[in-house]
């Protein structure tokens, strides 16, 4: 009996693009790009065919392109509304709501109870008889249930055809067992997306496979409004050709440290430049060794990193909750060296991070769903450069956050003065001077509200006083161990345990969650930093 998941990961097309397209359906027509700071975030697929491409600099494009529109992407509330709306919508659709969200503009979905109860609807007798033979004439009408209670609800397909692309281009001789419950798996798919285009308007890309990697890497080599299904048996193959850090949460950092152990001669230096350097799977794997990953990555991200390019990934689908764990706002500099500077930023900052908590935390009636007890506050030392390590301090939130009383400003200059700055001392710690390259101020924390709780001082009464904003607890410092390959630590309330073990698992960039260019204050994707940095070092 088949026990493999069968897991859809879906990516929505030029996303920022789309949901601008959205507001404004005139732009569909045209050739447009969003812009971030000095950055084209992303363009339409209009633009894209005349060659505009993804993370070009603004004024580069302008000069190439001189009929490109440029629309203004800062404001990212309306990406989150349109990002939040769609997962609800995939939600309702997937069994058991099996659906994880990763970033603003990619879910996979877990489909196997879907796939499995349909499988027990086919006649297995005419399976069995006729699709090994693969034959022309061996089509079968079938229609695939939706609802495990309404037989009505569902759509039809043609078996064993597959629907959308072929990863490798190839066919599996045999069509039975997790190979049909793939080829099910891409029919739903391909309902499942066509629904959102009917419905919402929004188009996406595809990828059907047996666990999260191969689902995202398959999706991601047909775009746009396109989908790939990766059977196992030509996982290794499909693999095999890419370059390492295109493998989904391999980021650069990984994948430096791979190549660094591989190529390094007995006299500990490499002797090979970037370019010479063979980064394709097919290479790493034969060259390197498991034992070499995990002596040069640590025993678990070795190993979860060595089982990937070999298409293997545990990792199950998990939902994403309502309520986030945790809301944090950052941007990146050059140099931030001056105490006003440092006000200015964090002033702007704590009004994004109020954006976002009104968003993600609070219903429609304006009660909060969830309340995050602790403010922490990160930065990273330019001493450490791009990639280097961030230190935290946190302390509780004051509860003036959930006030309706007091206005926006009111509110975030006491985060400032009272919750922010007083961290920043502790942060800094006696040194007068500092040259800092990255802020991040974040909520964590978040306890599920009670139903009704816009009264936030009897919910808060006892823990969180508006006075009580920053205690002098004595907190050990978690000041990260720079150049071992840990990323960030924050400092946690005494009693709680990290998220994650020490040394090991920022190595293994579990979300490939978008990294802030220390350049331009651009988010990206951490595999696409590297890239980004090249238009840097193009100008600067
Ligand atoms: P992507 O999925 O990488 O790009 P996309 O959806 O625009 O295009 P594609 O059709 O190739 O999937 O990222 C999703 C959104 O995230 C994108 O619309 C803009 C934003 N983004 C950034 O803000 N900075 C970045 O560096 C990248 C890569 C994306
Ligand atoms: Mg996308």
């Amino acid at each position: 009996m088949s026990t493999c998941p069968i897991i859809i990961a879906l990516d929505w097309d030029a996303f920022y693009c789309s949901v601008e397209e959205h507001f404004n359906p005139e732009l569909k027509k045209i050739a447009f790009a969003v812009q971030q700071k000095q950055i084209i975030c992303t363009c339409n697929y209009v633009a894209r065919a005349q060659g505009v491409k993804k993370l070009q600099l603004l004024v580069d494009a302008v000069k190439q392109f001189p009929d490109l529109v440029i629309v203004n992407g800062e404001d990212l509330s309306r990406y989150r509304d349109a990002s939040k709306e769609l997962w609800y919508f995939v939600r309702e659709m997937v069994w058991g709501g099996k659906v994880e969200r990763l970033g603003f503009d990619e879910l996979f979905l877990d489909v196997t109870d879907m796939v499995d109860f349909n499988m027990t609807l086919l006649d297995n007798a005419h399976v069995a008889r006729e699709f090994t033979r693969h034959s022309p004439h061996s089509v079968l009408s079938f229609f695939f249930r939706t609802s495990q209670q309404d037989p009505s609800m569902g759509f039809s397909c043609q078996l064993p055809s597959v629907a959308g692309n072929l990863a490798t281009g190839s066919l599996p001789e045999d069509f039975t067992g997790d190979n049909l419950r793939l080829v099910l798996g891409s029919h739903l798919c391909h309902y499942i997306r066509s629904q959102i285009l009917e419905i919402k308007g929004y188009t996406s890309s595809g990828g059907v496979s047996i666990n999260k990697t191969l689902a995202k890497t398959a999706g991601a080599t047909h775009k746009p409004n396109q989908q790939t299904v990766l059977f196992p048996e030509f996982a290794q193959d499909f693999l095999d050709r890419f370059d390492i850090g295109k493998i989904p949460w391999i980021g650069h950092k990984s994948k430096s440290i791979i190549l660094d152990a591989i190529y390094k001669g007995t006299d500990g230096v490499n002797h090979d430049s970037d370019r010479t350097r063979d980064a394709t799977v097919f290479n790493v794997r034969h060259v390197a060794s498991k034992q070499l990953f995990t002596s040069s990555l640590g025993q678990s991200s070795g190993e979860k990193l060595w089982d990937l390019l070999h298409g293997v990934d545990s990792t199950t689908v998990q939902p994403t909750p309502d309520i986030p764990t945790q809301i944090s706002i950052e941007d990146s500099f050059r140099s931030l060296t001056s105490i006003i500077e440092v006000q200015t930023v964090l002033r702007k900052l704590s009004n994004s991070l109020l954006d976002r908590m009104y968003i993600d935390l609070m219903d429609s009636n304006g009660d909060w769903l969830g309340h995050p007890q602790t403010a922490r506050l990160s930065t990273r030392p330019r001493s450490t450069g791009y990639y280097g390590s961030r230190i935290s301090r946190s302390d509780s939130l004051p509860s003036i956050v959930f006030s309706s009383s007091h206005s926006r400003d009111y509110i975030v200059d006491y985060l400032v003065d009272r919750c922010w700055m007083p961290l920043f001392s502790k942060l800094i710690g006696d040194t007068k001077t500092f040259d800092l390259v990255l802020l991040n101020v974040a909520v964590v924390n978040i306890d599920k509200a009670p139903a009704k709780t816009s009264d936030i001082t009897s919910f808060f009464g006892k823990k969180h006083l508006v006075d009580n904003h920053v205690k002098d607890a004595r907190r050990e410092e978690l000041v990260t161990k720079s150049g071992k390959g840990v990323g960030e630590h924050a400092d946690l309330e005494p009693g709680l345990e990290l998220p994650w073990q020490e040394d090991e698992d920022l190595i293994y960039e579990e979300t490939s969650y978008r990294e802030s260019c220390v350049v331009c204050g651009q988010r990206i994707m951490s595999f696409a930093l590297e890239a980004h940095m090249r238009f840097h070092e193009l100008v600067d």
